[in-house]
């Protein structure tokens, strides 16, 4: 008898996937489908699956074809499946050609045309207009955006602003976006705006951005003001929009466990949090003229992000010292104080700190090496030292997918797990209001 497997997906199951499935059988006697779980799926950046595991097994049993469903959970267990189901035959869709070459070594491999002019991107498409983004803003976040935003449907760049002209030509070679002369008309041509600008334009764009009936993502930190803060809140609110804190870091997929697990009670009470973020830039004598680009003006929503999420309630006293030259700021160290527990922060710009993140408890600590922010591995450690638990994880292309997924379904009503609310954004606001005002003992740098 000639065993056949196949791998897929099979989200909103469509003529494609039948024929593929039809001639994968015909290859041999017995047929073996591997649906992707969820967790496999996110993990190799395919963000857009519209339909659960046990839809989408159900409908590829209704058809069928299939003589046995397995479900493919991780990197690699393709051939641990050929061997442990004796299997002849491997085969997928020309799109993958040569990707599974290495296969050869346990089967045959088999690569069958696709099926032209069908794709689960298309229907999911065709359920729903995509959403039209302009950036404002040219610079290295812009592009980062722009291209992760290929990676999810239902969201697509269509237009920039940027005053400087050459550069937002440049950015704009081979995209086919439209450039726009100001902001306003940007707000104009689209149903969202991403805002890359420092924080100090931030109020007026949201607004004016908000007015015009765009969406908003916005670069981290948001706001300068807690009262700035409410007052675009409340607009958004007024006029049914999306205001979204464009924090990157809380929705890679190891970021969300960890948060997860601290909260299970793995290290028991959490006591206190060390966390640091620091960034030499290229162009740091660029930066340096522009105070809002300093230390925590850029990183505060960073670096209080592990903080709110887990003590979730408000800083009780808070000391922060700044190292400081002219009004341009290259570190701060930070002691916050909580209900029964503390935190300590350190954030530099043009300056390097080890962005480490440890979070203590009463059963043991998490450890999560540098650079934290964009978390793939973390560590549970204990007084037995041989009791280390490690974790791994893996993230498509920047990460930032994750975050314009969140984004996506925020606009469209739908519900995710984790995103950064309203009470969270105004915890962090309030602490760079404080150093805003000058409420810090300034160290000459
Ligand atoms: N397919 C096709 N024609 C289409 C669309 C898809 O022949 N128009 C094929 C794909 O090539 C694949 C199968 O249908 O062999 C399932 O497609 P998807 O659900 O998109 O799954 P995919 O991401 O291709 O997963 O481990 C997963 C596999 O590697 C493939």
């Amino acid at each position: 008898m000639k065993k056949v497997i196949t791998y897929g997906t099979y989200d909103l199951l469509h003529h494609g996937h039948v024929a593929l499935l039809k001639r994968a059988k015909a290859l041999g006697d017995y047929l073996i489908v591997g649906v992707t779980a969820d967790g496999f799926d996110k993990e190799r950046g395919k963000l857009n699956v519209s339909q659960s595991l046990a839809e989408r097994i159900e409908n590829v049993r209704q058809l069928g074809i299939a003589d046995q469903i397995i479900v493919e959970e991780y990197e690699g267990q393709k051939i641990s499946d050929i061997q442990k189901y004796a299997v002849d035959i491997f085969t997928v869709g020309s799109d993958w050609v040569g990707k599974f070459d290495y296969l050869s070594e346990y089967c045959q491999v088999v690569y069958l045309p696709r099926t032209r002019g069908i794709s689960s991107t298309v229907l999911r498409a065709s359920n729903k207009p995509a959403v039209k983004v302009g950036i404002l803003g040219i610079g290295n976040a812009a592009e980062r955006f722009f291209s992760e935003c290929k990676a999810v449907s239902g969201m697509e760049v269509t237009a920039v602003c940027d005053p400087d002209a050459q550069n937002m030509n440049k950015f704009c070679r081979g995209k086919g976006l439209e450039r726009t002369e100001t902001a306003e008309d940007l707000y104009a041509a689209c149903d969202a705006v991403f805002l890359n600008t420092p924080v100090n334009e931030h109020y007026e764009q949201i607004m004016a951005a908000l007015d015009a009936g765009c969406h908003v993502i916005c670069n981290p930190p948001m706001f300068l003001t807690v009262a700035e803060a409410n007052r675009c809140y409340e607009r958004a609110d007024e006029l049914g929009l999306v205001l979204f804190e464009g924090l990157k870091t809380l929705y890679f997929p190891a970021f969300e466990h960890m948060l997860l697990l601290v909260k299970s009670g793995v290290i028991g009470a959490v006591k206190d949090i060390d966390v640091s973020c620091s960034q030499i830039p290229e162009h740091m004598e660029q930066v340096e003229t522009n105070k809002y680009l300093g230390s925590l003006y850029d990183w505060c929503s960073d670096v209080l992000l592990p903080i709110i999420k887990l003590y979730e309630s408000e800083c009780l006293d808070c000391q922060l010292i700044d190292f400081q030259k002219g009004d341009f700021s290259y570190f701060t160290r930070g002691l916050l104080r909580y209900q029964n527990a503390t935190a300590s922060i350190k954030v530099g710009k043009g300056i390097k700190v080890e962005g480490e993140l440890i979070i203590t408890g009463t059963k043991g600590y998490l450890y999560v090496p540098a650079p934290w922010w964009r978390t793939e591995y973390f560590e549970i450690r204990s007084e037995d030292l041989r009791n280390v638990k490690k974790y791994f994880y893996n993230y498509e292309g920047e990460g930032l997918r994750y975050m314009i997924y969140s984004f996506l379904h925020a606009i469209n009503g739908t519900e995710r797990s984790l995103v950064h609310t309203r009470q969270d954004v105004l915890r962090s606001t309030a602490i760079l209001e404080k150093f805003h005002r000058g409420e810090y003992t300034g160290i000459e740098m």
